[in-house]
């Protein structure tokens, strides 16, 4: 018996800054209703579903910032989505700021939940790879400042069991780092689902801007192949607050092939009907860990955070 999936990719174009929860919970159920129509049994929205990409400013007023943060989830400006979800039985991917006040101190992370075709909340993930600067750039257009607001991951790169599959979670920039997808291939996974917030302009290499959609693809079609796993990756994207936010929201088959790719720069729903048991014809041969890995020669890869190069010989050289 073949384990085949019907899944969704929403992506969403631009939320302003006044944007209520409402009305992107609103534009989130709609995706998730076409999802139910498609005949979609799992449906995955992008980083920071719920309100505008805010770390592109640097800003003072702490209540307006904590208002980015959703301090429960569901919270009851959430609870429409999980109990259309639960309703239409069809389960979700979706990344908020979470703002975590369990603990002796405030947290707060750039998180990723699954929720099952119940509604229940099946897994957390938060986001290991903060990109950008913790300092305000006072001459960039945009800051991109997820440092400065979010803690560093507690939780790595977990796999669960759902779905009929084994199925990760990654945000972002995570995709950009092959260790995400490595860390998770050696649990097994067979799907990993990512959201992603990507500014056309990167302030400090303004002349790879154009390559920002071969980058994204190559880096999610490598991780897929090199680790025998499907791929869904939601965007926010297009002019949002000002600055233009990267689309072509994908599926990627554990081959690399690109199944399904987003055409438009709004709110878009992109599906496949995905094997999860093709993944063994990578698993099991060209990437077979088990028996071609060769941990022994890896060290340098968790020992190492930057770069050594060897030293200067004196041979002359300059
Ligand atoms: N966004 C970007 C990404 O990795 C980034 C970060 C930084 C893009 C600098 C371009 C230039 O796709 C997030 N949210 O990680």
């Amino acid at each position: 018996m073949t384990r085949k999936l019907d899944v969704g990719c929403a992506q969403l174009g631009p939320i302003s800054r006044s944007d209520s929860r409402a009305e992107v919970v609103a534009r989130l159920i709609a995706l998730l209703e076409e999802g139910k129509e498609r005949g979609c049994q799992l449906v995955v929205f992008p980083e920071l579903a719920l309100t505008t990409f805010f770390p592109r400013w640097w800003l003072d007023d702490q209540d307006e910032i904590d208002g980015f943060y959703e301090r429960q989830m569901p919270s009851p400006e959430t609870q429409p989505l999980f109990d259309r979800a639960r309703e239409l039985e069809v389960g979700f991917c979706i990344g908020y700021a979470e703002l975590d006040e369990s603990g002796p101190e405030t947290r707060r992370f750039n998180t990723s939940i699954l929720v099952g075709p119940d509604g229940r909340i099946i897994g957390k993930y938060r986001k290991v790879h903060l990109p950008g600067h913790s300092d305000q750039r006072e001459d960039w257009d945009f800051q991109h400042l997820e440092k400065h607001y979010f803690d560093a991951s507690d939780t790595g790169f977990p796999v669960w069991r759902a779905f009929g599959g084994i199925l990760g979670m990654a945000i972002c920039n995570d995709r950009r780092w092959p260790e995400t997808y490595r860390v998770m291939g050696l649990q097994g996974v067979e799907l990993v689902m990512i959201g992603y917030n990507t500014p056309i302009a990167d302030p400090e290499v303004p002349h790879h801007d154009h390559l920002q959609s071969f980058h994204n693809h190559i880096v999610m079609q490598a991780g897929a192949y090199q680790n025998g796993t499907f791929v869904i990756a939601a965007a926010k994207c297009g002019q949002e607050e000002g600055s233009t936010m990267l689309g072509q929201s994908v599926i990627v088959a554990p081959t690399g092939e690109i199944v399904a790719q987003a055409t438009s720069m709004g709110d878009e729903l992109i599906t496949a009907r995905i094997d999860l048991d093709i993944c063994a014809d990578i698993k099991n041969y060209m990437f077979n860990f088990e028996m071609h890995r060769q941990p022994q020669h890896y060290g340098l890869i968790v020992e190492r955070r930057g770069a050594v190069p060897p030293p200067l010989v004196d041979q002359g050289q300059g």
